[in-house]
């Protein structure tokens, strides 16, 4: 009788302390916004904005601490508890869904922004100037690729291989002499005709300018790298079966001591996002003043967003798995809230762990692997937003897209989007590479940059959204393999280690 009360109180605690803080979260994120703007009516200076955005910051700082422990204790654990044929499976089944998934986000917004039409409502500022393309997109691709096998591990988690453009500038005197070119103009006239005064110009070429590119590196974790080093390492890990368990071992105990840090960090969350979001809207701009200007735009990303995330991503979910997708995204809303709040999938990562364990009961070994992976290619609202803002561009400049070039932007949001976090500065790169692959004037970037940060919030909830419903998804697919395959070396190690004081496991498990 008194186990089965204490059983219902803790289910009680339990109940209320999970609901507690999602409510918490949505108080936190009303009370920021309207904080935000009431305090924007006191004109506070640069310094006092600075200061008052410090909990906020805090905020950031410790999701950021564990997402390096936590992607290579996710990868490495959660696929050497998977045999070679259902880590290959569930790799293939995910990225394809993946890639799938990110091309429907960018139909969708090709279809919203041919629809709503936002570019006649813009007009173009002929002040803006904008600045010049950082890098060529072959550069991009090669820094991608070059990403993806860091030189060095150590610093790979603090630094991606970036190729520096250098402007040199020609400047040889002879030859500037040489090309110099007297124009002679036959000016002015008397009245017979015959010229009193010509005009001399010497027009020297301007000088030629090459650029030379050269090795660099730019602030910024190498993703890429650590997410391939780390899946590497835990399929070989798997395969080497029992001389792999301490290791394995070691990074289960790391990954459940960073899920035990984030259960506690949670509880400070509703306190930081209030800071976060007021002081993001201290810093706005004259929200009005953007409005006008590109209202539409932004009400056209937003839609397609709404249309995929509400609308496409839920009913593939239903049509695969049967199941509700209402009740599953309740169980994440804590992590679409901080999403909005942080505008970063990658720092939600932890908390996309936390509500899909906790709340969706999705399997961890699935989870391990399909949510570290989704956060680094999986972007459906980046993709989506790329291609609604290229075609924007195009239409404030009444560019007429062709069909080809509309299936050219598609391939090239998708695949930007994908490669984003391999590249450095991704945001304008790959802004850069989906305009200059139909020859849209990448100036014009500096036009959307002013709702830029508006956007980011929302497309980055819907990154979440994708990447927590495939695992939901796949964690569906694959159920028949765990069922066979029981909780084995997951499990049982942790069951083993916390009970029994015994040796290392590797003298015991085989
Ligand atoms: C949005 F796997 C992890 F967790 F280790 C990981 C760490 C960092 C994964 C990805 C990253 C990362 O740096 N990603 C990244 C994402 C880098 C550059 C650009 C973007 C795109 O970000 C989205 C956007 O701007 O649309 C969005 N803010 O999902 O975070």
């Amino acid at each position: 009788m008194a186990v089965a009360l204490d059983a219902i109180l803790a289910r009680i605690k339990d109940v209320c302390k999970r609901n507690g803080l999602l409510i918490l979260s949505v108080l936190s994120v009303t009370i920021g916004c309207l904080l935000g703007f009431f305090l924007r009516t006191r004109r506070l200076s640069q310094q006092e904005i600075s200061y008052f955005q410090f909990p906020g910051e805090l905020l950031m700082r410790m999701l950021k601490m564990l997402i390096l422990p936590l992607v290579v204790s996710s990868l490495m654990s959660g696929l050497a508890a998977l045999d070679a044929k259902t880590s290959s499976r569930l790799g293939i089944i995910t990225v394809t869904y993946y890639l799938w998934t990110t091309f429907v986000a960018v139909v969708v917004g090709i279809i919203m922004v041919s629809i709503i039409h936002p570019g006649g409502a813009a007009q173009k500022e002929s002040t803006e100037e904008g600045g010049k393309p950082i890098m060529s997109s072959a550069d991009a691709l090669l820094d991608l690729i070059r990403n993806m096998f860091p030189a060095n591990l150590v610093e790979a988690t603090f630094k991606q291989y970036r190729t520096r453009s250098i402007p040199i500038i020609k400047s040889n005197k002879a030859s500037s002499e040489s090309t110099t070119r007297r124009i002679i103009i036959y000016g002015v006239q008397d009245e017979n005709g015959s010229n009193v005064q010509n005009f001399a110009l010497d027009i020297t070429p301007p000088p030629e300018v090459i650029y030379k590119s050269e090795p660099g590196a730019s602030d910024g974790m190498n993703v890429l790298g650590i997410v391939i080093f780390s899946a590497t390492m835990g399929i070989m890990l798997g395969r080497m079966g029992n001389s792999g368990v301490p290791l394995v071992s070691f990074c289960q105990c790391l990954n459940e001591s960073v899920m035990k840090i984030v259960a506690v960090a949670v509880w400070y969350f509703p306190f930081g996002i209030v800071f976060l979001i007021a002081g993001k809207i201290l810093e706005m701009d004259d929200p009005s003043a953007i409005g006008k200007k590109l209202g539409f735009y932004a009400i056209t990303v937003v839609c397609g967003l709404v249309v995929h995330g509400l609308f496409i991503l839920p009913m593939m979910y239903f049509f695969i798995t049967k199941k509700n997708p209402i009740v599953f995204i309740r169980g994440i809303l804590q992590a679409l809230l901080i999403a909005l709040a942080t505008s970063s999938s990658s720092a939600t990562l932890p908390i996309t762990f936390k509500c899909l364990l906790e709340n969706n009961h999705v399997d961890r070994r699935i989870a391990r692997f399909v949510l570290p992976v989704g956060a680094t290619i999986n972007m459906d609202g980046t993709a989506l937003y790329e291609a609604v803002a290229a075609i924007f561009i195009a239409q404030v400049n009444n560019y007429e897209l062709d069909f080809g070039q509309i299936i050219t932007i598609s391939i090239t949001a998708t695949a930007a989007s994908i490669g984003a976090a391999g590249i450095p500065q991704a945001g304008l790169v790959t802004m850069v590479i989906v305009l200059t692959s139909v020859g849209l004037p990448t100036d014009d970037i500096t036009l959307i940059i002013a709702v830029d940060w508006a956007l980011d919030r929302f497309r980055t909830m819907i990154n979440v959204l994708g990447d927590a419903l495939a695992a939901g998804i796949m964690a569906h697919i694959c159920r028949k393999e765990f069922i066979k395959d029981g909780d084995e070396l997951e499990e049982g190690l942790f069951a083993l280690n916390r009970k029994v004081d015994l040796p290392p496991p590797c003298l015991y498990w085989s």
